[in-house]
């Protein structure tokens, strides 16, 4: 009697457990994983590593633990959502290529928000592997960190509008997308002096075709583009005007030099660069930005960007740096 009874509450116990226990895992799984957020000071997103198969939908709970943030993947589509303290807000993200993904806080949390990173690694088979080009500045073997500053500059600002009335002077050669990305405007005006079709030219006029050319290799549309990821990431340092005097510029131009184990990685040194200087910007080739955006000023606080933009965004926001140095088609 007693045994039978025994046997029974086993056989129970077994399909209590045998159902209770992948019921458990299904109930974490479709609650999602937690990751709260930090300002980068006190931690950043928490945890800051994520793996999940290809295909396979990963439920994400978000929430604060300070002020509010917010969650965006690089290089995706996928919108930005809001991390509010004492909320909780689901996402749910399906990624469909293996690799890296690098999830981050568009919101300007603290100084050192740009810091606020983390990695979603999907894992799977390559199905069309990819053929990785490295960017051009790397192709170029161009030294990034080299001095350049412009041995001549304009009077003032160049204007494409005025440049226009002479493009018929311009031999095709400068004209090219490729041209364009591998040479800075100081290189384009001196070729374009020493072309003899352009002696008549003024050097003011020569400067004015070199703004023509930039902005016939520029679409209203990277403007836009580039406007806007410029306020979002870019201004907090380098200005909304480009003239780097962002509202973080002075806080994070004074390094704790005493005390250089207090400095973290990557802390700013030197002022973010400004863009409305021509003697350090007209030098510099659209390659050469490029490669300063994707790679970050190696300790100077300049972030870097390689995993956040898609190359048409990098290209966009190049794009709207040189509105600070040429007169261009006026954004809406
Ligand atoms: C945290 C502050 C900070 C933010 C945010 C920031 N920068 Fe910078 N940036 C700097 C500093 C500091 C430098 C100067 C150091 C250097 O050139 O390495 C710099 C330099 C640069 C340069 C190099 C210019 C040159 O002289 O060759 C480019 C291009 C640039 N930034 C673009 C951007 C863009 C575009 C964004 C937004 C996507 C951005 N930066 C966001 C701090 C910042
Ligand atoms: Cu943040």
């Amino acid at each position: 009697m007693r045994k039978e009874w025994i046997a029974r509450v086993i056989v129970i116990f077994l399909l209590a457990a045998a159902i209770g226990i992948p019921a458990v895992g299904w109930w974490k799984r479709s609650q999602g994983i937690v990751i709260h957020a930090r300002m980068a000071e006190t931690g950043g997103w928490t945890p800051e590593n994520l793996t999940v198969a290809v295909g396979q939908p990963l439920h994400l709970r978000l929430t604060s633990d300070d002020v509010t943030h917010s969650f965006a993947i690089g290089q995706s589509d996928q919108p930005a959502v809001e991390v509010k303290p004492g909320e909780m807000t689901e996402v749910t993200l399906t990624l469909d290529h293996p690799g890296k993904y690098t999830f981050y806080c568009t919101r300007w949390c603290s100084v050192n928000h740009w810091r606020m990173r983390g990695i979603i690694e999907v894992t799977g088979q390559q199905t069309t592997p990819e053929a990785v080009e490295p960017p051009l500045y790397i192709l170029l073997g161009l030294d990034i960190d080299g001095d350049h500053d412009a041995e001549v500059v304009p009077a003032q600002m160049p204007s494409a509008l005025r440049g226009a009335q002479f493009q018929n002077m311009v031999a095709a050669v400068y004209r090219s997308r490729e041209y364009y990305q591998t040479h800075s405007p100081v290189e384009l005006w001196q070729a374009l002096r020493s072309e003899p079709a352009s002696q008549p030219l003024a050097d003011q006029d020569v400067w004015d075709l070199v703004a023509w050319i930039w902005q016939s290799n520029i679409t209203p549309q990277e403007l836009s583009v580039g406007q806007q990821l410029y306020t979002a990431n870019c201004s907090a340092c380098h200005g909304e005007t480009g003239s780097g005097n962002g509202v973080f510029a002075d806080l994070l131009a004074q390094p704790d030099t005493e005390n250089h184990s207090v400095r973290q990685t990557g802390q700013m040194t030197i002022r973010p660069a400004d863009f409305t200087d021509p003697v350090h910007i007209l030098s510099a080739s659209p390659a050469h930005l490029q490669g300063k955006l994707l790679r970050g000023g190696m300790g100077t606080g300049m972030p870097y960007w390689g995993p956040i933009f898609t190359e048409d965004q990098t290209w966009a926001l190049i794009a709207y740096l040189w509105s600070f140095q040429f007169e261009m088609e006026k954004l809406p």
